[in-house]
């Protein structure tokens, strides 16, 4: 190892440009990182950091989180932060809170402004679920309750943009302005329910802990999304598939401007009935800037981290898309590992999702009235339940069982499907029932009573019973049985 060099931390608050070297600070370490400006991932947003420590940073952009990220980062490392008590400006610079929350804050200053309604998950970057009780309000969520996912700040991407599309034989990559794909091709619309993989996590989490954003049940939403065709533009503008690539070929890439990629299979970019699309509007109006405007990669059927907003390149490629977000997250595990035995090179990326269903009304905890007869007339109190259910990969629902009794004996709920063609199916089936609630468990005309649900999708997929059998340490794939527990009076 080399012989230690040491640092001032005002020595390192010099360094704050490409002119004047970039370095950075992670626990003691010091780091130039001059050389990797150019090629960090997430652009020039790195030089907020110069000068400071990156932790902050990175507790915010989780992405860094990562053996390789810190192995990457060893690289550059040119000695220590001098021991505290040795630095004169230990004491001088020790507060640097204030300096680094005000370069995040410029990071995500023009990050949209947000429904209040939203339920926050997480502030800089931005993620927020849907209220639970509007899940099932419309059937088609509005654009400003619709869910927000983002790792990183939203990018400003002009209307005039252009996509960049990439393939193997191509001697260049070729450009298409937006406006030419909007008057080029053919426009769909597609109603396409999107879910987190990670929705639900927080109820997993309550049962044995996982580490991600503690999602509710509001990581889903449900829009019409207006584009052109993926096939019809890959096909034109790439041309047909050489005869050498065609089986070569499995991937297609979409990379977002502002750092974020993911990818999807070939088959499912291709299929005719698949309806990917690029999407530019959403139910009726221009595209939110939250939800990718003015371009985004719809992928109906997947999971919603395939959906790239903001997407400025497209590359058909052998392999999966280099991202960390699709080698090294949204990937499931075996219910026995720990986050150290979990190796993402061995886990399959999730892409369809299973059936899920979710009971959004009542909420847990809330006082309930079992006074209502049950709708098949029997002689028996009942409470009024509401939710969704979705299934991955065009799925639709045939059934949603719902138990009054934590699960020993079930009704039919009545359903609200989309109406879409079979294997099609990509938004969500709304449920209503009136659940027949056992007298016995209402001791004296007060008591709690736990409500389940679970769906059947048209492969005949039902939900796990239990947490325990799908649990996994990321809490990604959350598909148990939904229980909500409340105080029934009569
Ligand atoms: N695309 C980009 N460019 N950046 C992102 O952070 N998040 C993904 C996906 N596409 C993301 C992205 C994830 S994990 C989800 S769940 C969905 O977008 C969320 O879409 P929404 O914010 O429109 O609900
Ligand atoms: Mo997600």
């Amino acid at each position: 190892a080399l012989a230690a060099k040491f640092f001032s931390r005002d020595e390192v608050r010099k360094h704050t440009s490409k002119e004047k070297r970039v370095w950075v600070t992670k626990g003691d370490g010091v780091y130039d990182i001059t050389e990797f400006v150019d090629v960090h991932p997430g652009g020039e947003r790195i030089l907020l950091a110069a000068g400071y420590s990156i932790d902050p940073f990175w507790a915010i952009f989780s992405v860094h989180n990562s053996a390789e990220t810190l192995e990457l980062l060893e690289e550059y490392r040119i000695g220590n932060l001098l021991p505290k008590d040795d630095d004169p400006s230990y004491n001088a610079l020790k507060d640097d809170t204030k300096a680094i929350t005000q370069a995040l804050e410029r990071l995500f200053k023009n990050d949209p402004v947000r429904d209040p309604q939203l339920m926050t998950r997480s502030e800089r970057p931005c993620n927020a679920e849907t209220p639970p009780e509007k899940l099932t309000d419309d059937f088609v969520t509005p654009n400003n309750l619709f869910f927000v996912r983002n790792h990183l700040p939203v990018p400003e991407m002009d209307a005039h943009v252009e996509i960049e599309f990439d393939a193997p034989w191509m001697p260049d990559t070729v450009k298409v302005s937006l406006e030419d794909l909007k008057r080029k091709y053919e426009h769909l619309d597609v109603m396409t329910t999107l879910q987190c993989a990670g929705n639900r996590r927080k109820e997993m989490h309550d049962a044995k802990p996982v580490k991600g954003l503690q999602w509710t049940q509001g990581a889903i939403s449900n829009a019409v999304w207006t584009g052109v065709p993926l096939k019809k533009v890959i096909e034109d503008v790439c041309g047909p598939i050489p005869k050498e690539y065609e089986d070569k070929l499995q991937h297609v890439h979409f990379h977002g401007a502002e750092g974020y990629g993911a990818s999807i299979p070939i088959a499912k970019a291709l299929d005719p009935r698949g309806d990917v699309l690029i999407t530019f509007k959403m139910n009726g109006t221009e595209l939110p800037r939250d939800h990718g405007g003015p371009v985004r990669a719809l992928v109906p059927g997947h999971v919603a981290a395939r959906s790239v907003k903001w997407v400025s390149k497209i590359t058909l490629a052998e392999d999966e898309s280099e991202s960390h977000w699709q080698r090294r997250d949204y990937k499931g595990f075996g219910p026995s590992k720990t986050l150290e035995e979990s190796k993402y090179e061995d886990s399959l990326s999730i892409q369809e999702m299973p059936v899920q269903s979710c009971i959004t009304v009542p909420q847990p905890g809330q006082v309930v009235d079992v006074n209502q007869r049950a709708v098949d007339s029997r002689d028996e109190k009942s409470v009024a339940v509401k939710g969704y259910a979705w299934s991955g990969g065009g799925r639709g629902i045939v059934r949603v069982d719902v138990s009054g009794d934590g699960g020993k004996t079930w009704i039919d709920a009545k359903l609200r499907r989309p109406g879409q063609q079979q294997g099609r199916e990509w938004a969500w089936t709304h449920w209503e029932a009136n659940v027949p609630i056992p007298e016995n468990s209402l001791n004296g005309g007060k008591g709690s009573v736990e409500i389940v649900c679970k769906a059947v999708d048209t492969s005949y997929n039902e939900q796990p019973e239990k947490m325990e059998s799908v649990y996994n340490v990321r809490g990604v794939l959350v598909s148990a049985w939904h229980r909500v527990k409340v105080e029934g009076i009569l």
